[in-house]
């Protein structure tokens, strides 16, 4: 089992969920897409990344769970990051962030095929999924859906990543395997009613 080194350079005294505003940088992704990234958006991310890691009751998706639902302890910082993202998109996105699930990445081996997050209103509406990653820095790719090459933005400790506009349908994304030797990640996807 692999084990989070402590970031030597998260010098922050306890978790801080620091300003969106104009620290917030997107990248137009064309099609209508975009991502928008904060990076050190969370301080601290050592102490969230064990909290999660301790609080949270992991399983294997291919194992049914109640029905595939379990209820994931709530940590007060994940209220404070969604509340600040729907503050901060609010106007744009014009509904608030509801929901945030949770993915473990134990290592570069696991990892998650391309996809786009098309389940409910997201098949053929714009929305914004939200990704703060905890852990081991790890790459979230995306590639348009109708070809041509792939990008990737590296998902460091504490950082945020935001999908949005036509993102979902126009565009697919993935954490590739990786052969380096890293660490585990923790990702909370931060989501919006009726979009999976
Ligand atoms: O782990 C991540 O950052 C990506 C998760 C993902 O692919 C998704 O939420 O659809």
């Amino acid at each position: 089992m692999s084990v989070l080194q402590g970031s030597l350079l998260d010098l922050a005294d306890g978790i801080e969920v620091r300003p969106l505003g104009t620290a917030v940088q997107r990248i137009d992704l064309g099609k209508g897409a975009w991502v928008d990234r904060r990076t050190g958006w969370v301080g601290g991310a050592d102490e969230l990344y064990g909290a999660l890691r301790r609080d949270v009751p992991w399983y294997a998706e291919r194992r049914q769970m109640y029905e595939g639902i379990v209820d994931v302890p709530r940590h007060p910082v994940l209220d404070e990051c969604r509340d600040a993202l729907t503050a901060h998109y609010r106007d744009e996105l014009g509904e608030p962030f509801v929901t945030a699930g949770l993915c473990l990445y134990r290592d570069g081996q696991d990892s998650v095929a391309w996809h786009g997050d098309r389940v409910g209103r997201s098949r053929d509406e714009d929305t914004m999924i939200a990704i703060l990653s905890v852990g081991a820095p790890r790459d979230l790719a995306l590639r348009p859906r109708d070809g041509g090459s792939s990008v990737r933005f590296a998902a460091g400790h504490g950082d945020l990543l935001v999908m949005g506009g036509s993102c979902q349908r126009t565009w697919d994304h993935c954490v590739p395997k990786t052969a380096r030797p890293v660490g585990p990640r923790i990702s909370v996807q931060f989501r919006v009613r009726g979009v999976r």
